[in-house]
This record gives C-alpha cells, sequence and structure tokens, in this order.
C-alpha cells in the first residue's frame, strides 16, 4: 500500500511537471489572441476621438411645465457664444426649488446631427444643479416633451462637467436646472447660464 502510494505521487508530480510545461504554450497563445485582438481593433470601426469640440448649432429655452412653455427666449444665444460674460437667465422664483412651480426650466442644444458625446461642461452664475438629459438617437426631429429626454448626468457647481455613464449617441441635449441659486446683484432666485461647451 504504502510503495503504491508512493508510486501515486511520483505520478502526481509527473503529472504537475506536465501541467507546469503546458502552463508556458497556454501564456503565449493567450499573449497571441491578445496581439490579435488588438490588430482587430486597429483594423475596425475607428472610434470618435475623445475631447474634440462639438458644434453647437442652435439653442431653445425650454419651460414644458410654465404656462407657456418659454423662459426668455430672447438671450439664448449667449449660452453658447463663447463668452462667459454673457449669460441666458430664467425668470425669477420664489425658492430655489422654482417656487414649487415645476421640477425644472432648460435648453435644449441642437448639434446639427447625431454626435458622440463624451462631456458637456456648463458654467453658470451661482451654484446651480442641473441635468444633462438627451433625446435618442433616432429622434428625427427636435423633441418638444420633457420625456422624450432621458437623464444621462447631473452635478452642482458653477462649472460643472456633466459626463455620461455609457457613450451617448444624440443631436439633441436637454440641459435641465433643477436647483437655482439666489443672484448676489438681485436677490432673487434664478439660473444663470453663461457657457456650455459639448465635447466628443
Ligand atoms: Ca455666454
Amino acid at each position: 500500500m504504502g510503495r503504491l502510494r508512493a508510486a501515486d505521487r511520483r505520478v502526481g508530480s509527473r503529472q504537475l511537471a506536465a501541467g507546469g510545461r503546458a502552463d508556458g504554450p497556454g501564456r503565449e497563445d493567450r499573449r497571441a489572441e491578445a496581439d490579435a485582438d488588438e490588430r482587430r481593433g486597429r483594423q475596425g470601426p475607428k472610434k470618435p476621438a475623445s475631447g474634440k469640440p462639438i458644434a453647437i448649432s442652435g439653442a431653445r429655452d425650454f419651460d414644458p411645465f410654465g404656462p407657456d412653455g418659454s423662459e426668455k427666449p430672447s438671450a439664448i444665444g449667449k449660452v453658447y457664444d463663447s463668452s462667459t460674460a454673457t449669460y441666458w437667465q430664467t425668470d425669477y422664483y420664489l425658492s430655489s426649488d422654482f417656487g414649487r412651480l415645476k421640477s425644472g426650466v432648460g435648453v435644449i442644444l441642437d448639434l446639427g446631427k447625431v454626435q458622440q458625446v463624451g462631456k458637456v461642461t456648463v458654467t453658470f452664475v451661482g451654484d446651480t444643479s442641473v441635468e444633462l438629459r438627451s433625446a435618442s438617437a433616432d429622434a428625427g426631429s427636435e423633441p418638444t416633451s420633457f420625456d422624450a429626454y432621458t437623464k444621462v448626468a447631473e452635478g452642482t457647481g458653477t462649472t460643472v462637467e456633466l459626463k455620461p455613464g455609457k457613450s451617448l449617441e444624440s443631436r439633441y441635449l436637454l440641459v435641465w436646472l433643477t436647483k437655482l441659486p439666489v443672484q448676489a446683484d438681485d436677490g432673487k432666485w434664478r439660473g444663470r447660464v453663461a457657457d456650455i461647451k459639448v465635447t466628443s
């Protein structure tokens, strides 16, 4: 019995040794596979470079829960005039939560065509809470209903970087203000959007 077990152990150690040798080529195979993946990646469809500016071709004030659906449209171009010295502002409200009249107001951005969106940076006057919402990539025209825009990111601050969690493709984005600051100069609760930048 004792000798048999010893023989078993010898067989076992030989198998281990063989297994050890088998591991070598195994690692080689995995490396070769990784190389092949890399080659396939290089030859595959080109991934859009990230961090490239995406031009905003139009902006519209959006107040779907207000009586007239509009919020100070005349200055809306100032959200993308590349100057942080100019801004579009909301009406004023009696509290940071819009006097409990509505859940928010915002700006719809038209990117001209469906784009891969990596980041939207919004500069406010005063700490503001904001959501980035997106229409679906197959929206043929600018959606007018709030429900057509899905929340993809949110943040609070004066310069807020909104990064969708997964790769986002859309033509229409909604920058949706959800909490307003008090403005120092007029003492009123209102949002002021000084600049919006979109990058891939
Ligand atoms: Ca501006």
